[in-house]
């Protein structure tokens, strides 16, 4: 029952450790989608591109100091060979991301560009990093998961892989269908709650269980700018400037009013700030 359908996206993975991949993906949606040939993978094992008998894939960095660096040599005939592939395959080359520390810090629009793009290559790094001119001579474009030390850029490229996988046609099923969910709309989750209706003494907030579904609505994303304001500033001022316009109510502000105009977000609204 292997059903064949033309996939909707291609990576091929760089790597040291093939066998890490597709690795958790396997047990998700993802690989569901894998299986189906929704979207399709190719590991090519950077060891096997040396050609000295030792197989060595790192040297000592000119200029001194701890660590080792990836050889130039090793990863050209890799990427290379990786393009090659693709080619063969008639896949229009994409970019080709070399997961860094010191990219381009990866969110959800990135990830939907990705996603459209049909074939991507993902090279990723050990030791203390790649020789420079690789990065030069490929054009590779540098991508960051966050700030914090890694040991390899494999748990990177698998986060990258699982979301661009779930935007594909077909791979989410009717769950968060057309980018309704909060995080689409650049907000934070509102708060989750199942049964039970009341579990060690704390009760589910009383609108979401009245069944009135404008209200629900009104009170989820009234908790999701809360949250969002509090805890992220840098997606509460995105999502100010660019969510529609308030409609202007009628009763106008008053000009002088005794209280001093507040400038400082508060944490019930928008409490005097800007709206962009
Ligand atoms: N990391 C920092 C500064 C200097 C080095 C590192 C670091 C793995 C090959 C890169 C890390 C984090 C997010 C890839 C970190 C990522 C990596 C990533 C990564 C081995 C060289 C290395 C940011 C803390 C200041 C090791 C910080 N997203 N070097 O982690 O690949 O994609």
């Amino acid at each position: 029952m292997t059903e064949s359908k033309s996939p909707f996206w291609h990576v091929t993975v760089l790597t040291l450790f093939p066998e890490m991949f597709p690795g958790p993906l396997g047990h998700s949606l993802a690989g569901k989608a894998l299986e189906k040939g929704t979207w399709t993978l190719e590991k090519l094992d950077i060891r096997s591109f040396t050609r000295d008998k030792h197989r060595s894939v790192d040297d000592t960095p000119f200029g001194g100091g701890p660590g080792m660096v990836m050889r130039p040599d090793v990863l050209d005939a890799a990427i290379c060979d990786a393009k090659a592939r693709q080619a063969a395959a008639g896949l229009t080359p994409g970019r080709i991301v070399y997961l860094s520390p010191r990219g381009r810090v990866l969110d959800q629009a990135l990830v939907r560009e990705i996603a459209s793009e049909g074939c991507l290559t993902l090279l990723c790094g050990r030791y203390e990093g790649i020789d420079e001119r690789v990065i030069e001579e490929h054009r590779l474009e540098e991508v960051s998961l966050g700030d914090f030390v890694l040991s390899g850029g494999e748990p990177a490229a698998l986060c990258l892989i699982d979301a661009v996988v779930r935007l594909l046609p077909g791979v989410m099923g009717n769950v968060e269908t057309a980018g309704e969910e909060s995080f689409e709309r650049g907000l934070l989750e509102y708060p989750h709650y199942t049964r039970p209706p009341v579990w060690n003494g704390r009760a589910v907030p009383e609108v979401l269980l009245s069944g009135h579904h404008e209200k629900v609505r009104a009170w989820r994303l009234e908790q999701a700018e809360k949250i969002t304001q509090g805890r992220r500033p840098d997606l509460w001022s995105d999502y100010l400037a660019s969510r529609p316009a308030p409609k202007v109510k009628k009763r106008r502000a008053r000009r002088a009013s005794a209280e001093p105009t507040k400038t400082t977000a508060t944490p019930d609204g928008n409490g005097g700030s800007d709206e962009g």
